[in-house]
């Protein structure tokens, strides 16, 4: 592959993008050839170091089976290769014939994890709002919203990460941090040399429930149970946060009246933790209040109590003094630049986003129409027909729910555009499907908002024909007719200028500071002087929006579907998606040195469990939920390692995917979110034949 560059220099520092931890990385360029990443030494976020993955950006950007040009799907259902110019005119016609004949609506936009937040998710967002559609659509149906709304409806705001260096107790729900945030584990390094407890909760020993002083393994979908369990822990010993409920809470009577069924016997029957790990944790949030982090990860919002779970947990931080501290429900402040979002600007409400009606408080708070119920729009059972998509940065046909589902809505489209670096099976899909460009192949504003750092990334390489996002939009509004009005930049350095503007930052002053620039002193605390951005100014352990919405007012705790509705046929309960070092949701199988790692799915069991289906490691079974199967070979784990009765399947598998069993349609009453971690299931025994062959055991890393 021939590629320019722009860079005159052999080490260019910038963020790596390969995910949203976002650590500063070095560039190294020899004759235009990037030879080699390394740590940038000076960022606060990952203090010199990187992961595996992050090296992997180079093999992706020369990867043999990327693409470099446009392909066009013909008649015969085989893509030919047509030119940029061809395919931006082809798909800008289509798009306007589409709003012409059924209205801007019926066009939507879809945004995944690949090409990140911010600034390339704000561009999508201007493009489909600038063209006439509300029609926003995003990861974040599945993703990070049940964790914003869980802690915003309570405290009006979110902080993705606290400072758990500074803590002394660190309670970690549902989260995997040395696979799915390295920094973390400096963090806790730091703070249990300084004597820190650590807590997880996790059906899975995680790697670092390992390094816990208390590892309690609930069933799935449960956490609510203990939050409140331990919010009544603190309420009935009187070791809460008194002053700040005097002051600035609405609501603890209701949650005071509510907490007292759950007694640590109550808890340890809805979640099978012990009474007594139940009371211990107690305890321990007593001594080391206020300095606890409580942090949840993507296993309590994958689940259809999440967001209320979420809650609890958010009310349980405020009782314990954690607000506005650097180590717990800090309170971050934005930098004040520019925004791209149109939503100021032009109101498509009326238009009737889709999922709006079902799932207000998701588009309300996180203007985020809902990628589940956009599938029955495409099939033609929504309130209006959805005819046209572009995808870009996502694999839906892998990593959403009801697999089978999203490849029939996804094949109903009349156009359906993908930009993706390779034909993925969303691609296949694609009436057309676009060469995106990497991360090292755009200069973007980046901020992270627990250090209110803001930080320029470098355009590194430009391989010709293949466009980045801003591209991508410019030129597809252009061709439509609104460009000059609300893509009128002729670069992204235009852009990145316009955006800090209003600020004192200057793109030349981000530029020279490849280790970050504080946007804003940070303030501590800030809620003793200013309302909280909750509807009432208060922090709302009662939510009057949602009530008004006809939802729960308190986190009422609902046990989950497998529990709730639990079938004699379908007797183990499956989660998904517990990460792997060396993937990235669907992405990296086909980097050969990382395959190798992980050269097959399996589903982890307990070895209970196994014996009591006369199963065998590396056999192959048949799991099965009400709404699909799949084939996969068993990994019998240590029976430390999972609760009984609970089997885990990574989620990014493009052979073996684990959404064809997972449901769209059961959702989060508030997030909308599917559940993806709590799924009743069968275990069969399939044909010997094929159980026979025996398979490395690398198949079981993790
Ligand atoms: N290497 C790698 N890193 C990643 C990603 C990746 O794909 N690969 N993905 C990134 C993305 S987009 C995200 S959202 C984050 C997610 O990062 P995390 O939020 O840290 O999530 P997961 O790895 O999904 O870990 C979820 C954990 O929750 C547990 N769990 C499942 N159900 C429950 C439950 O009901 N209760 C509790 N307490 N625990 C439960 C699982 O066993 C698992 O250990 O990771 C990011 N980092
Ligand atoms: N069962 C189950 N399903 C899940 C989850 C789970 O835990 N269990 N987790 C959910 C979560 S948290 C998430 S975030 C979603 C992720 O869902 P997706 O966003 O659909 O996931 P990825 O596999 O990361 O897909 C990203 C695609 O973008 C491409 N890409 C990478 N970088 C770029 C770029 O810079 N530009 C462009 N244009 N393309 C790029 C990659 O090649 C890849 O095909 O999956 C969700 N699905
Ligand atoms: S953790 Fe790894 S993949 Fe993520 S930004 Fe850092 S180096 Fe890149
Ligand atoms: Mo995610």
């Amino acid at each position: 592959m021939k590629v320019a560059t722009n860079a005159s220099t052999k080490i260019l520092p910038t963020l790596c993008r390969m995910c949203e931890t976002r650590c500063a990385i070095n560039v190294h360029l020899k004759d235009d050839v990037i030879v080699n990443i390394t740590p940038f030494k000076n960022h606060p976020v990952n203090r010199g170091r990187m992961c595996p993955r992050g090296i992997a950006a180079i093999d992706l950007f020369y990867h043999p089976e990327r693409i470099l040009k446009p392909l066009k799907k013909m008649p015969d259902g085989r893509f030919q290769e047509i030119s940029r110019e061809q395919a931006i005119d082809e798909i800008a016609d289509q798009l306007q014939s589409i709003k012409a004949g059924h209205g801007a609506r019926c066009v939507g936009v879809w945004k995944g994890e690949g090409a990140g937040f911010y600034q390339q998710e704000d561009y999508a967002r201007r493009f489909v709002h600038a063209f006439g559609s509300p029609n926003y659509f995003s990861n974040d149906s599945a993703c990070y919203n049940g964790r914003y709304l869980g802690h915003s409806l309570v405290t009006g705001f979110w902080n993705p990460f606290p400072d758990f260096s500074v803590a002394d107790l660190i309670l970690l729900f549902g989260t995997n941090p040395p696979i799915c945030h390295p920094p973390f584990m400096r963090e806790f390094a730091d703070a249990k040399e300084k004597g820190a407890k650590l807590v997880v909760i996790d059906p899975r020993l995680n790697p670092v429930a390992c390094y816990a002083d208390v590892f309690a393994q609930p069933y799935p979908g449960t956490d609510g149970a203990l939050c409140w369990g331990l919010i009544r822990h603190l309420i009935e010993t009187k070791n809460y946060d008194t002053q700040l409920v005097e002051q600035y809470v609405v609501g603890f009577e209701k949650i005071a009246a509510y907490a007292q069924r759950f007694t640590p016997e109550y808890v340890e029957k809805q979640s099978g933790i012990y009474a007594g790990v139940v009371e211990e944790i107690g305890q321990l949030i007593i001594k080391n209040r206020p300095r606890i982090s409580f942090f949840a990860g993507a296993g309590l919002e994958h689940h259809e109590n999440g967001v209320n779970n979420i809650r609890a947990l958010a009310i349980l931080g405020c009782l314990a003094g954690t607000l506005g501290l650097k180590s717990g429900l800090f309170w971050p402040e934005e930098m004040g630049g520019r925004k791209l979002t149109l939503y100021d600007q032009i109101s498509l409400e009326s238009e009737g986003p889709i999922g709006a009606d079902k799932f207000p408080a998701l588009y309300d708070l996180r203007k985020e129409c809902h990628s589940m119920t956009a599938m029955d729009y495409m099939l033609g059972k929504g309130a209006y027909p959805l005819k046209a998509m572009v995808v870009t940065a996502a694999n839906p046909a892998v990593t959403n729910p009801n697999t089978t589902k999203v490849i029939e809505a996804l094949s109903a489209l009349d156009l359906l555009v993908v930009n993706d670096f390779f034909l993925t099976p969303t691609a296949k899909l694609a009436h057309y499907v676009l060469p995106a460009a990497t991360f090292l192949e755009r200069s973007e504003i980046h901020y992270f908002p627990n250090k209110q750092i803001v930080n320029l990334t470098a355009k590194i390489q430009h391989i010709p024909g293949v466009e980045n996002e801003y591209r991508l939009w410019h030129d597809l509004a252009h061709r439509l007719g609104f460009g000059e009005k609300y893509f009128p930049w002729n670069s992204e350095a235009d852009v990145n200028r316009w955006i800090l503007e209003p600020t004192d930052i200057t793109l030349e002053e981000l530029a020279r500071h490849p280790e970050g620039l504080v946007y804003k002193p940070i303030r501590y605390q800030k809620f003793k002087n200013q309302l909280v951005p909750t509807p009432s100014g208060k922090l709302e352990f009662a939510s009057s929006y949602l009530k008004n919405l006809g939802l729960s007012e308190i986190p009422e705790y609902i046990p989950p579907y497998h529990i709730r509705c639990a079938k004699e046929n379908y007797p183990f309960v499956l989660t998904t998606g517990a990460r792997k070092s060396l993937f990235y949701h669907s992405r990296h199988q086909n980097i050969p040195r990382f395959r190798t790692i992980h050269p097959e799915a399996f589903v982890e069991m307990h070895p209970d469990d196994a014996a009591q289906l006369n199963i065998q490691h590396n056999e192959m079974v048949r799991v099965s939920s009400e709404i699909g199967t799949l084939d996969i070979r068993v990994c019998i784990r240590h029976r430390s390692e999972l609760r009984k009765g609970v089997i885990e399947i990574y989620h990014g598998w493009e052979q073996w995917p684990v959404n064809l069993l997972t449901y769209d349609a059961l959702n989060d009453p508030i997030s909308g979110f599917p559940l993806l971690k709590g799924v009743p299931v069968r275990i069969d025994k399939i044909d010997a034949s094929t159980s026979a062959e025996h398979q490395p055991d690398a198949a079981c890393t993790t």
